[in-house]
């Protein structure tokens, strides 16, 4: 079996979203179809980290985390007290606790680390949050830690980015309004805008994307809920959503570890744009590394997605 070595950089904390999507990585790791090597963390908030960890030791696989030195310019700071994420952070088990714990160290170095350690097959980078590391990363110059550049390095030791992010409007759904609210870019990319014009534009390996209607169709994770309160990734669950929540996160990870699997297609592939207000566009184009993830069947996918996170992975993904 396959098993596909995976960076997780992610927002935890704010959606619980990104807590599934973990718990995917975790229980696929726990099938031999996965590794997670490290996390890294593409939010300021100071109680990120010890939701990660939590989770890590929770499925027993406790790994280095980093997170951006810098504060993501869309990151709304008044949130993170108020967060799912210090919730876990304060209640489970973790090294990183706001008072007294370990400081993740810079995200950056981290991720340069980890590409310039590995050796046989190629890393899948899961990107579920903003794009300030994967910037940061693909940005950097040769250091201490390796001769090459970020790009070389992203190039030679990234096999894909599995990516969440962009809303393209289509004909069934020209706009997304959230009372007086038009969502014209999408969360992740809003965030911060020149960061994912970064990753995009420079990017030397494929991207494939989940993008915000997919993810919303999909509802997941509810389950995890009734069958033990214990795992944080349940808590994240009831605290945040009180049952299902929109797949967005998982997508990613699902597409990261077992590609289009049994419920997924990626047909399309091309250029992803980034305006500067952070509206996407994609255009269709032979060669293109961009490639947008859909789903034909909604329904099945949250039934399968379901599953893996309670542990039953279907024996055709294996
Ligand atoms: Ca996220």
């Amino acid at each position: 079996m396959e098993k596909v070595k995976i960076i997780f950089d992610t927002d935890i904390g704010g959606d619980c979203d990104d807590a599934g999507a973990l718990a995917i990585v975790h229980q696929a790791q726990n099938a031999g179809k996965a590794e997670l090597l490290a996390v890294t963390l593409s939010t300021g908030s100071p109680y990120a980290a010890g939701c990660a960890d939590a989770i890590n030791r929770y499925y027993g696989h406790v790994v280095p985390i980093g997170q951006t030195k810098t504060v993501p310019p869309g990151d709304d700071v008044s949130f993170y007290p108020q967060s799912y994420g210090r919730h876990i952070c304060d209640t489970y088990e973790n090294s990183y606790k706001k008072d007294g714990g370990d400081r993740p160290e810079d995200a950056v170095r981290l991720l340069r680390k980890v590409l310039a350690n590995n050796t046989g097959d190629k890393i899948t980078i899961i990107v579920i949050g903003c794009n300030i590391n994967i910037a940061g990363l693909l940005l950097s110059g040769a250091d201490d830690i390796s001769p090459l550049t970020g790009t070389e390095l992203v190039k030679q030791q990234v096999r894909l980015f599995s990516l969440m992010g962009c809303y393209f409007p289509t004909e069934e759904v020209p706009e997304i309004w959230f009372g007086d609210y038009n969502m014209r870019a999408e969360f992740n990319i809003k965030v911060d805008i020149k960061s994912a014009q970064t990753v995009f534009e420079l990017s030397p390996v494929p991207v494939a994307v989940s993008h915000y209607l997919i993810g919303r169709e999909i509802r997941t994770g509810g389950i995890l809920i009734k069958k033990d309160r214990k795992n944080p990734v349940a808590e994240s669950y009831f605290v945040h959503s009180h049952g299902d929540r929109d797949s967005w996160d998982l997508v990613s990870a699902y597409y990261a570890v077992f590609g289009k699997g049994n419920i997924f297609t990626d047909s399309r592939v091309g250029v992803v744009s980034i305006a500067d207000d952070g509206v996407s566009s994609f255009e269709k184009k032979a060669g293109g590394l961009h490639r947008l993830i859909d789903c034909p069947d909604c329904k099945k996918a949250e039934r399968e997605i379901d599953e893996i996170l309670t542990g039953n992975i279907p024996k055709s993904l294996l």
